[in-house]
């Protein structure tokens, strides 16, 4: 055991089981320690990277470090990934401290991240205008990522088979609840906030095109070859062997990753090795339902 889990009550390694809050079923420790993650004090210059969970959070917050640090690669390299940004909502056993403790104990500028819905991000942040970066990817993939991750991170509920797990993110019965209602909540939102909607099948397509954005949204204007540095370092496969962004660091009661890796795939269109042609026909059927009537479209393949 390491220094880190050896601290910890025993009973810190156990699944997690979910609670409602406002509609959305939250980790339990998550759920019991709301207020003063919706009481947050959220600051004008902060940046709030928001997602579904495997979305793609991890690449867009190593961007961004990276082009906080005008490609510093060392500099990017100064701690891991959960410990450069502050993940809200996350309520771990003590001595380990809440996010929103990590969060308030940091100087600004700060980058701070969370799975919240838009409904549960706290209210500060759009008092204070702050910035945040919303990323997206299909539901399809999406899916299939959270299911690994699901495997191996030990402090969420068992996926059970790939069938089983289907079914509950189709119903949204799993840790921050329905992709259909996250996607659709922060796209209905963005022109109102400064919110930057971005794509996972437009980073993979065109990285370049993708890290520009960021870059302007930052109001950050560096030249093409430190782009092209942000580019290699925050490639699929420099974040594989980076210690620094690939969840290595994390003890392993909390991710096991001995058989499945953080830093799974990174792929569009991994989705069609996991669904039957049945499970994609029912998928799809039920996709339009849950998307009738919203703008927001993705690609499944690129
Ligand atoms: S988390 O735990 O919710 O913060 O996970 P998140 O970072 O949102 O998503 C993890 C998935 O993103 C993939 N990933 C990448 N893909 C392409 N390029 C880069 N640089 C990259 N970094 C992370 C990661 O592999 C997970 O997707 P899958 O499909 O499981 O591989």
């Amino acid at each position: 055991m390491d220094k880190m889990t050896k601290s910890l009550p025993e009973n810190s390694f156990r699944r997690l089981s979910l609670k409602m809050v406002q509609g959305v079923p939250l980790r339990k420790t998550t759920a019991e320690n709301f207020e003063p993650i919706a009481n947050f004090q959220a600051r004008p210059d902060d940046l709030l990277i928001a997602s579904y969970p495997k979305a793609g959070t991890t690449w867009i917050l190593e961007i961004v470090d990276m082009i906080d640090n005008e490609g510093d690669v060392e500099k990017c390299k100064r701690a891991p990934t959960f410990v450069r940004f502050p993940f809200l909502e996350i309520s771990p056993p003590p001595p380990v401290k809440p996010g929103v403790e990590e969060a308030d104990n940091m100087p600004s500028p700060r980058r701070l991240k969370t799975h919240l819905p838009f409904h549960l991000v706290p209210k500060s942040f759009w008092e204070k205008n702050s910035k945040v970066i919303y990323v997206a990817r299909n539901a399809k993939d999406n899916a299939v990522s959270y299911y690994y991750f699901d495997k191996l991170n030990q402090r969420q509920p068992e996926p059970g088979t790939w069938e089983e797990y289907l079914e509950k993110f189709m119903q949204g019965n799993v840790a921050w609840g329905s992709w259909y209602d996250h996607v659709k909540g922060f796209w209905e939102k963005k022109d109102q906030h400064q919110i930057l909607y971005m794509f996972y099948e437009d980073m993979k397509e065109n990285p370049e095109r993708e890290v520009r954005k960021v870059m302007k949204f930052l109001e950050k204007n560096l030249p093409d070859h430190i782009n092209s540095k942000i580019i290699q370092h925050t490639s699929f496969s420099a974040m594989k062997e980076n210690p620094m962004a690939n969840y290595s660091t994390m003890p392993p009661a909390f991710f096991d990753q001995s058989s499945i890796s953080f830093m799974r795939k990174g792929e569009v269109g991994d989705w069609k090795n996991h669904f039957s042609a049945d499970q994609n026909k029912v998928f799809e059927e039920d996709y339009k339902k849950k998307m009738a009537g919203s703008s927001l479209t993705f690609r499944t393949e690129i």
